[in-house]
This record gives structure tokens, C-alpha cells and sequence, in this order.
């Protein structure tokens, strides 16, 4: 069996795969036992890879204006009207928005082309949306963007706090190698800060739900009583830091004791007390931190302040110590190093005269960008003012995941001349699109990703490249080309790799921490092996896993800085009009706009539709209810969504997914609420903190629809829909009765079949429809539309479609709306793997007592292949009352 190693598309946890191609053309995917991220795991996302590999929405053609049209015309095309804008308007006007999501030869060729030859630096990435606060954070305290520690310091450590990070789901492999080290480590505490309760928790010893936005004051509070209680590495700071105490006073200021810090979080003064003594005592102490640090308008203050501490005692690269920022894209990292974010150059070097001239000679560039470019959100808002009249867009989807959305469309709507580079045909950002190219997916294209951890791997391809789409690199050194620039003659990504290799090493002498100048010149069989390896990868020296640990920093002085933190206030803070504060992140088995995730039965059946997760008490006030509709309302937009009400939201707060989009729904694409407050450092957006307002969305009718065939949408003023096995299911509301259901349903539903026939039911008083449609004795497509919004459920009957005849009694069952023996409704999938529904769970558990997951693994199969599903197992049981 032909078997390809390769690695994980999704998260920056950069998982290893191996690929099997099987004999009947389908492909098998499982995790690389030798890879040094995830030794053989996976999970649910990497696990369900294979079913995202068809050709629905792909985009295979070239388009221009609206018409497919050969590789000659588009290139052309992009070129000319680049250099029409450049001679016109000068390169400022003309602009790259890129993504996480390139591979690191990609990356490098856009960001060559734009700061090197075109002359300007307006390339951002999404990068700045995820990384960038981070990223600011570790240049000022380190003097350079490195991330000291590795994944193995996550199992060594014996205190892990992650703040910001919803790991369970967004890091699911590097979560289930802390869940088997605590499990080795009884010993070792994890403490989640999170304003949810979230899966994560299930891990934890301590959560401290703290008022959304107000870490700095804890993280200040802790290096004040570290300080008063001499907790400090005297030796430490004294040799290697500088700036405490500037620090120290300022960190005084807002959380002089634990109770003024207690207070401020809103937390209760013991549980900030037990981190604060637990911090002072563990040497091996982990800080894991995400967005819920680094999407804040005060985001680089929040890194810095969590540095400060670790600085303070000394713990940074050493095993089982460190601040450790998680990435959160495949290749964040890669991004990082080619300096695709505007305010960088490449290979971690900076806007400052001798990289400015080092830089333009090793590129021989024609005309180097000399100042930092704009960032993602001013770049938008350059476009909308129309000063930057030509935009290309790589591997990104803006039109769904840029704050203030509604304007970034309108921006991208308006411009002269809008380029997107993606895999898929159909997404909100291709529709504004004046030219489309066809990009290469995951499994076609080749090159290199870097993990959280600095881990260099190969993605390697395992299909041929579908009709015409082409590899980034090449379409980007194709329109360089046609430009007129030299420099661009690339035949493989390996000549790219080593280039970007070459550059990390040139003139470097130890000066810059990204050194990869043993693979400077990688031969063609050396880079098709390449293994999974560590930067920096310097010439005659071993990988270095961690850095820092001699207590060396890449500052001017060598000396790492304290920060002085001054807490501040989010952009805007909720008022009576907009009293609660929205909050925005991912959910288990969805990928962002859902471009890849969207296309999986297994994945979608975890979470069908977008939702608003709210307090009970708040849902109460506010008479929402479980299973309702909702408007979120922002001063900027609105979506509409279902209540999903529980205890684990705080209270004042909302929480809504980043995912649906307009593909997916008619009114969920939540970054048209989020406001676009920035962090004046970093550039980074507020997407964790918008003051909004939540109220009931009465529609006059609810329903659903599963069917076979896609339907048409307009005439529903809400609908949202998910892939499920070999079926579309649809959950609806209208705010219009129809005069005739049956004929409606009928005009939804229909298509010129052979062997038709249909079942019925209407209840007039209750304005109850129920219909059901077979072709050749199988369930083709049913819908089910009453008055209220409690319908009957939906995935026993979803179960029926893949039944060759549905016999009489159990047509008469599809309208009644009730399984019957031995064919419940298995509910929402928990375990996606097995596809394990929840009500399967609930009665098994029950039934036989079960205790632990693993005891559901032994009846059931669910959470015995990736594991994702075992935080939700352990709730239910505790839900069921069986633990
Ligand atoms: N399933 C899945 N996994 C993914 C992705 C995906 O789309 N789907 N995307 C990947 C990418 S690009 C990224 S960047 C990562 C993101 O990974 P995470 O950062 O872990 O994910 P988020 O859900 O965005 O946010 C993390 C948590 O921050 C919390 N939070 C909100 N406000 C605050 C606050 O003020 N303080 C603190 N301490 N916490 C707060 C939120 O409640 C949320 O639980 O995930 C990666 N992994
Ligand atoms: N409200 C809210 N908004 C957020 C966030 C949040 O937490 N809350 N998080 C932010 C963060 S951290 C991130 S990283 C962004 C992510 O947001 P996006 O980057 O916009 O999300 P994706 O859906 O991953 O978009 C990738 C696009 O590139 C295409 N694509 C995939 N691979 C390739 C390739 O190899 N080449 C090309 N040319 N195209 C490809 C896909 O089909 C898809 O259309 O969202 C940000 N937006
Ligand atoms: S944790 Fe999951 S999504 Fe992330 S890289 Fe590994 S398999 Fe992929
Ligand atoms: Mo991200």
C-alpha cells in the first residue's frame, strides 16, 4: 500500500499524518507514530480529513469577470493591472492579504515580490487577526519573535495555567498529551482562566472565570506577590533582565494585593490566592496563552505581563518551564519567519537600515520597501477609503473572518480591482472577486508548515493537481514574472526553501535568533526527506528544542526587558443599550469559515447551526429560551442564531462561533457584530469584546428540511444548513404562513424524478406540515414545519436515508415524528469518529451505570480513536448522574 507522510492542514499543534491510498481510490488517514507533535494521535478534525478531499465547491478554472479563461489571460490579467495601479498610483496603492494557511515556499515568494521588487509593504497576513499581539509581546521582551519552550515542557511541567486558550478544542492533540501527563503526574495542577467554562476544563484543578479582558491586572497582581514574597530569581534578574522595577511599581498601581486583584477579575479572593501560591511555588510552571489574550485592544500589554512573571523567576527555557504562545494555523509560524506580517522583513528581521540593506542585496531587489506597511484592519480601511485600489487575497477569507465585516465587504465590493487565490469556488470573499485563481489543496501541494513548537515538516502531496489549479508559489512567481522582475524563476518549492534557508543565514553570525543555515543548500532528495526538526538548524549544531535557557535575548544589551503593564479598559465597554459583552472563538470540529470542515458529515453533526451561548439566569431575564432564536446586535451588525443555554457562560456574557458564514446561513457570520478595536502595538483586534445587545427573534413558522438535492433558500428569513451523510439537512423559521404548505414544501422539495411519491400530513388548526418524499421506495428528502420551534427530532429520521426501502409503518412513523423500537434518535454527535450520538450516550449510560469514558469506549466505541469527544463524555455521565 502506497503510503505518504505528511502533516495535519489545521491547527498549529502540526500533527504528523500518514496517508494510505487504498484499493478502492479512497485514501486513509492516521496519525505519524514517529512525528515529534503528536506521536500517532489525532484528532476529531485530522481524524475526518479524508472525507474533505471531493471536488464539491472547488475551484479548478481561472476566472475573470465572471468567465472561466486559460492561465495565460488571468496572469496576464493580475499583471497589468498591478502595474497599471503601481505606474498610476505608486506601489502603496496596491496590496497582499495572505494567510497562515500558505506553506512557508508560498509565503516567501509574496512577501519577496512585495517588499522587494514592487516597493512597498502593504502584505499583512490573517496572521495579524491570531499572532500578532504575540508576537509584539515576545520582541519586546526578548528582542526577537521566539517561542523559547516545546511541546514536551506541557507534560514536564507541573503547573500548566493556559489563559486564553480553549485547548480541548483548538489544540485537541497537544491537550489530550497533558490530559496521559496528568494522568502519569498525579501531582501536576493545571488552572484554566477562561470567562466560559469550556472543555478544557475538564482537565483543570482550578478555573478562575475572570472578567472578560481583565488578565493583565491578574498577571500584575501575581508579579507583585511574587515580589512581596521574594519569590523572585534574584540571580536571574540581575544578570540577564532589565526594567523591573519601572514594572513593579506600575504593577502595583491596579492589583496591590489579592484582594484589589481579586476584585478587579471579579473572582474570589481564595481561588486568585491558590494561583498566586501555587505560581510561587512550582518551579515547573507553564503559562499557555491564545486568543483570549492576544485578540484584545490591549493584547501585547497582556503577553508581556504574563512574560513579566516568568521572567521574574527565571523561568524560560528550561524543561517544564515558559511562557508558551500556542499558533493557531498550520504555518502561523512559517509566516513569521518569510516577515509576512507589513511590519516585519524577512527572516526575523526588522525595518531597520542595515536589514533594509542586507535584505535588498541578497534579493537583488530592484526597489526594497523601506517603512512598515499597513495592517490588516487600516489595510482594509485604506481600501475602503479607496488609497489602495488593487487587493490580492491568498488563503483567506475575509469576508467572514476581518471585524467590522459588513465594512470589510463593502471595502473589497468597491475597490477597482479585487485578485482571490483560493481552493474553494464558492465563499463569501470569492463572490466580490474580479479574478479568481485556482490554488492547490492539502494533498496536492508541497513545501513546508512550522508548528507552535518551531518544528519544521514536510507537507507532501498524495494527489495530482485537479484541472488547472496551480500551487501558490508558482502563480505568484508566474505574475512576478509578468511584471517584469527577476528573481522569479522557480521550478520547485526546494529551490524556494533553501533560498529562505539561505537568507536566515546570511550575515547573521548569531545575531538573529531564525537560523536555518544548515539547510542553506538542501538538496532536492535532502528536502523530500526532510524530517521534522526544530529551528534554529544552525550549521555543525544539534537542534535546539528550547531557547533562552543560558538567559541570552536578541535585545541590543542581550538582556531580556520587563514590560511596565498598564491594565487597560476594552475598546468599548457594554452600556445600556448593549449590556452584554459578546464573545467569539471555535468550536470543536468546525475550521474557521468552514471552507474544508463544512464538506464532512461526521464533523457537522457535532454542531448543526451557529448558536448564542448564554447564562441561564441572563436567558431567563431576558425570557430566551433553550432552542429559540436570537438577534445579536452590535452597533456594527447583527446575526441571527439559536439560544444555547447553560451554566457555563458567565453571566453579562455571550458567546457566539466564528464559523457560519453566508454559505452555511442565512445571518451568522458574527465578525458583522465585532467591533474593530485594535491594539495600538500589535494591530490586533478586539474579536474576544463587543458590547451588544441579545434579544428573541419571533418568526411566525419553524421547520426543517432534510434532502438529498441542495434547496433554494431565498424565501426563508432564517435558515442554516450542514453536510450530513449523503444528505443536506436544513433547520428554517419564515416570518410569512403559507397559503398552501403542501404546495410549498412541494416547490422546495422538488425535482423531476422518476417513481415519485409522497407522504402527508397537515394539521390546519395547529398549521402543522409534515411531508416526506421517495423515490423508488427510499427516503429522498422530508420537511417538517409547525408554529413553534420544538420539532420532532432529526436524527433517527437522518438514519432512515441511508435505508434502500422504507417500508409503510415506518413512512406512517416519518410523519408522526417518532422513531420507533430499536431506532431512536441518536441526537446531536458527540463522538464523531463513531459517530455516537448524544441521546445513544445518555441511555447507555444510564442504563448500565457507566462511570468513565473509558467505560463508554467499551460499550459504545465513542472516544476511543482521537479522544476530542472525552471532556463532553465526562459531563454527560456527571449530567446523567451516572458518575
Ligand atoms: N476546532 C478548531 N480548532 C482550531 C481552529 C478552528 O477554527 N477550529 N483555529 C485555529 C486557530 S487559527 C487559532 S488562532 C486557535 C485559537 O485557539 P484558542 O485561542 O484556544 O480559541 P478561541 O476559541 O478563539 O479562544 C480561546 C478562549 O479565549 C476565551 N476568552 C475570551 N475572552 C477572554 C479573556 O478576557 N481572558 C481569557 N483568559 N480568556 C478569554 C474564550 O472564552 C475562549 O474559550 O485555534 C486553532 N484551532
Ligand atoms: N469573530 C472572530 N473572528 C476571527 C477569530 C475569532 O476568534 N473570532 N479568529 C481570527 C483568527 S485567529 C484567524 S486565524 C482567522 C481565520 O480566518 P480565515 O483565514 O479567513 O479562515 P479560513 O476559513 O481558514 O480561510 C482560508 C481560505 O483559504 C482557502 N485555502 C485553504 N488552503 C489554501 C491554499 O493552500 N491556498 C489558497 N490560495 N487558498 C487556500 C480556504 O478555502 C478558505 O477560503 O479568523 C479570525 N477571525
Ligand atoms: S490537533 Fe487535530 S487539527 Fe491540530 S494538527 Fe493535530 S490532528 Fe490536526
Ligand atoms: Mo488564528
Amino acid at each position: 500500500m502506497l503510503q505518504v507522510k505528511t502533516t495535519c492542514p489545521y491547527c498549529g499543534v502540526g500533527c504528523g499524518l500518514v496517508v494510505s491510498h487504498n484499493d478502492d481510490k479512497t485514501f486513509s488517514v492516521s496519525g505519524d507514530k514517529k512525528h515529534p507533535a503528536n506521536f500517532g494521535r489525532l484528532c476529531s478534525k485530522g481524524s475526518a480529513l479524508a472525507e474533505t478531499l471531493d471536488m464539491e465547491n472547488r475551484l479548478l478554472q481561472p476566472v475573470v469577470n465572471g468567465q472561466q479563461c486559460d492561465w495565460d489571460m488571468a496572469l496576464d490579467t493580475v499583471a497589468d493591472r498591478f502595474q497599471e495601479v503601481i505606474e498610476q498610483h505608486g506601489p502603496e496603492a496596491v496590496a497582499f492579504y495572505v494567510s497562515g494557511q500558505l506553506l512557508t515556499e508560498d509565503y516567501y515568494v509574496a512577501n519577496k515580490l512585495m517588499k522587494g521588487f514592487i516597493g512597498s509593504s502593504n502584505i499583512d497576513t490573517n496572521s495579524r487577526l491570531c499572532m500578532s499581539s504575540s508576537v509584539a509581546g515576545h520582541k519586546r521582551a526578548f528582542g526577537s519573535d521566539t517561542v523559547p519552550g516545546c511541546y514536551q515542557d506541557l507534560e514536564q511541567c507541573e503547573l500548566l495555567i493556559l489563559t486564553g486558550s480553549n485547548m480541548a478544542w483548538c489544540h485537541p492533540v497537544l491537550y489530550q498529551r497533558i490530559v496521559q501527563a496528568k494522568k502519569n503526574n498525579p501531582e501536576m495542577k493545571v488552572v484554566v482562566i477562561d470567562p466560559r467554562r469550556t472543555a478544557s476544563c475538564d482537565v483543570a484543578d482550578l478555573h478562575l472565570a475572570l472578567k472578560p479582558g481583565s488578565d493583565a491586572i491578574l498577571f500584575n497582581g501575581l508579579l507583585n506577590w511574587l515580589n512581596e514574597h521574594n519569590h523572585g530569581d534574584a540571580e536571574f534578574i540581575h544578570k540577564h533582565t532589565e526594567g523591573l522595577d519601572e514594572a513593579l511599581r506600575v504593577a502595583q498601581w491596579f492589583s496591590p494585593n489579592v484582594e484589589a486583584a481579586a476584585q478587579h477579575c471579579e473572582l474570589g479572593t481564595d481561588d486568585v490566592a491558590i494561583l498566586y501560591q501555587w505560581f510561587s511555588k512550582t518551579e515547573k510552571t507553564v503559562t499557555v496563552y491564545s486568543q483570549g489574550i492576544n485578540q484584545s485592544s490591549s493584547g501585547t500589554d497582556k503577553v508581556n505581563a504574563i512574560i513579566n512573571c516568568h521572567l521574574f523567576t527565571g523561568r524560560i527555557g528550561q524543561p517544564g518551564m515558559g511562557p508558551f504562545s500556542v499558533t493557531g494555523q498550520p504555518n502561523a509560524m512559517g509566516g513569521r519567519e518569510v516577515g509576512a506580517l507589513s511590519n516585519q522583513l524577512a527572516a526575523h528581521m526588522d525595518f531597520d537600515k542595515a536589514d533594509i540593506d542586507r535584505v535588498e542585496r541578497f534579493w537583488q531587489a530592484p526597489k526594497m520597501a523601506t517603512k512598515p506597511g499597513l495592517k490588516a484592519v487600516d489595510l482594509f480601511e485604506a481600501l475602503h477609503r479607496g488609497e489602495i485600489k488593487a487587493l490580492w487575497v491568498i488563503a483567506t477569507n475575509p469576508a467572514v473572518s476581518m471585524p467590522d465585516a459588513y465594512r470589510v465587504r463593502q471595502a473589497m465590493q468597491q475597490c477597482d480591482f479585487l485578485v482571490v487565490s483560493d481552493c474553494a469556488t464558492q465563499t463569501d470573499t470569492t463572490a466580490l472577486a474580479d479574478v479568481l485563481l485556482p490554488a492547490l489543496a492539502w494533498g496536492e501541494k508541497s513545501g513546508t508548515v512550522t508548528n507552535s513548537e518551531r518544528c519544521i515538516s514536510r507537507q507532501r502531496p498524495f494527489l495530482e493537481a485537479p484541472e488547472n489549479a496551480k500551487a501558490d508559489w508558482w502563480i505568484l512567481s508566474q505574475v512576478a514574472q509578468r511584471m517584469g522582475y527577476h528573481g522569479f524563476d522557480y521550478q520547485r518549492p526546494q529551490q524556494i526553501f533553501r533560498e529562505h534557508a539561505a537568507l536566515s543565514a546570511f550575515e547573521n553570525n548569531g545575531t538573529r535568533d531564525f537560523d536555518l543555515s544548515a539547510l542553506a543548500d538542501i538538496d532536492a532528495e535532502s528536502y523530500e526527506n526532510f524530517k521534522p526538526t526544530q529551528w534554529p538548524i544552525k550549521t555543525g549544531q544539534q537542534a535546539q528544542a528550547r531557547v533562552f535557557g543560558n538567559g541570552e535575548f536578541f535585545t541590543a544589551n542581550g538582556r531580556a526587558k520587563f514590560i511596565s503593564v498598564t491594565p487597560q479598559p476594552p475598546g468599548r465597554l457594554p452600556d445600556i443599550d448593549y449590556p452584554m459583552v459578546l464573545n467569539t472563538g471555535r468550536v470543536r470540529d468546525q475550521w474557521h469559515t468552514m471552507t474544508r470542515t463544512g464538506k464532512s458529515p461526521r464533523l457537522n453533526g457535532h454542531v448543526i447551526e451557529s448558536y448564542a451561548e448564554l447564562n441561564k439566569i441572563d436567558a431567563k431575564a431576558m425570557a430566551i429560551y433553550p432552542g429559540q432564536l436570537v438577534e445579536v446586535k452590535s452597533t456594527q451588525g447583527k446575526v441571527i442564531v439559536r439560544a444555547s443555554i447553560n451554566e457555563s457562560q458567565r453571566r453579562g456574557s455571550v458567546f457566539v462561533p466564528m464559523h457560519w458564514n453566508d454559505q452555511f446561513a442565512s445571518s451568522a457570520v458574527v465578525d458583522k457584530v465585532v467591533n474593530a478595536y485594535t491594539d495600538p502595538i500589535s494591530g490586533q483586534p478586539e474579536f474576544k469584546h463587543t458590547p451588544v445587545q441579545v434579544t428573541p427573534y419571533n418568526a411566525a413558522w419553524y421547520g426543517f428540511i432534510l434532502s438529498r438535492d441542495m434547496i433554494e433558500t431565498a424565501s426563508f428569513s432564517y435558515w442554516a444548513r450542514s453536510r450530513r451523510q449523503g444528505l443536506w439537512h436544513y433547520e428554517l423559521a419564515g416570518n410569512q404562513m403559507a397559503d398552501d404548505w403542501a404546495n410549498y414544501a412541494r416547490q422546495l422539495l422538488c425535482s423531476d424524478a422518476q417513481g415519485v411519491e409522497w407522504s402527508e400530513f397537515f394539521d390546519s388548526s395547529k398549521q402543522t406540515y409534515r411531508g416526506a418524499r421517495f423515490i423508488d421506495g427510499q427516503l429522498d428528502s422530508c420537511a417538517f414545519i409547525g408554529t413553534g420551534y420544538h420539532l420532532p427530532p432529526r436524527d433517527w429520521l437522518i438514519e432512515l436515508f441511508s435505508k434502500d426501502i422504507v417500508d409503510r409503518q415506518e413512512r406512517m412513523r416519518v410523519l408522526s415524528g417518532t422513531p420507533g423500537v430499536g431506532q431512536e434518535d441518536a441526537g446531536k454527535i458527540v463522538c464523531s469518529c463513531f459517530s455516537v450520538g448524544r441521546n445513544t450516550l445518555c441511555k447507555k449510560i444510564k442504563q448500565m451505570k457507566l462511570t468513565t469514558p473509558e467505560q463508554i469506549g467499551e460499550h459504545l466505541q465513542a472516544g476511543t480513536n482521537c479522544g476530542s469527544c472525552m471532556p463532553e463524555l465526562r459531563e454527560l455521565i456527571v449530567e446523567v448522574g451516572g458518575g
